[in-house]
């Protein structure tokens, strides 16, 4: 097996170089990967199955169809940018949609994985603004909300989350790795794990603790917004490696 995690491009359009670099790298990904797993916040925004997203990111979805269809499982986590994909996802192209979060089996590895939106439990606006997006009447409004104004909305959010990435001051930062690493080590008493993947804060974070006198790690993957990388597990002997690496490259 061979996996790769990837989260937080934040991509706006394909003309751009990000989007062009990730493409580069959906068409370097063989049938060696077992597991190609986004963990949310892949667009900066696409909700539903609108036509509009289709139309925008062609060759994503191209890259992802050709990845299912060569063996390789994707695995797409919903983030707070991107959500409601499972129609268009799992129908469309193949790839297995996890609205919340998901624990995958690499032979005896116990990976726990989520996109990390519900770790700072202070973030009670943002909680409650997930909850009421993922209601029935809210969902069906997305699945039939006309494209220009789904074309604004995307404007609006990615207002927002330039908003977001101004905060990163020094305080900021430390918050974020309180909670990020705080959330890691209650769940894993709750339900041991040996490795927690997750995104969302673009705070980049590879933390040990031991729970019970075993040792666990919680991984947070930072975003593309300063460094586009990707996360790989393979196995080794007895063990497993696991490499942060650059997603490098001519985007062509
Ligand atoms: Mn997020």
């Amino acid at each position: 097996m061979k996996a790769y995690f990837l989260s937080d491009l934040h991509l706006k359009s394909e003309d751009k170089d990000k989007a062009k670099l990730f493409i580069n790298f959906l068409s370097s990904i063989d049938h060696n990967v077992s597991h190609l797993i986004l963990l949310g916040d892949v667009f900066d925004f696409w909700i539903g199955e609108h036509t509009y997203f289709q139309k925008k990111f062609p060759h994503i979805v191209a890259q992802l169809q050709r990845i299912v269809q060569q063996g390789t499982e994707v695995h797409y986590f919903e983030g707070n940018h991107d959500i409601h994909l499972k129609r268009f996802w799992e129908k469309s192209v193949g790839a297995k949609v996890h609205p919340e979060k998901y624990t995958f089996y690499f032979e005896n590895l116990k990976v726990r994985a989520e996109h990390g939106d519900l770790m700072n439990p202070k973030d009670k606006g943002y909680l409650f603004l997930r909850w009421l997006l993922r209601t029935k009447p809210l969902e069906i409004l997305a699945h039939r909300i006309p494209g220009n104004l789904v074309g604004w909305i995307g404007e609006r959010s990615s207002q927002v989350s330039r908003v977001y990435t101004a905060r990163m001051t020094k305080d900021y930062t430390q918050n974020v790795l309180d909670f990020t690493r705080t959330y890691a080590m209650k769940e894993c008493q709750k339900d041991p794990f040996d490795l927690l993947v997750t995104g969302h804060t673009h705070v980049k974070d590879d933390f040990e603790f031991n729970v019970r006198g075993k040792k666990s790690r919680s991984v947070n993957l930072g975003s593309w917004l300063d460094q586009p990388k990707v996360f790989e597990i393979t196995p080794d002997q007895q063990q497993f490696i696991y490499l942060m690496l650059p997603v490098t490259g001519s985007a062509q």
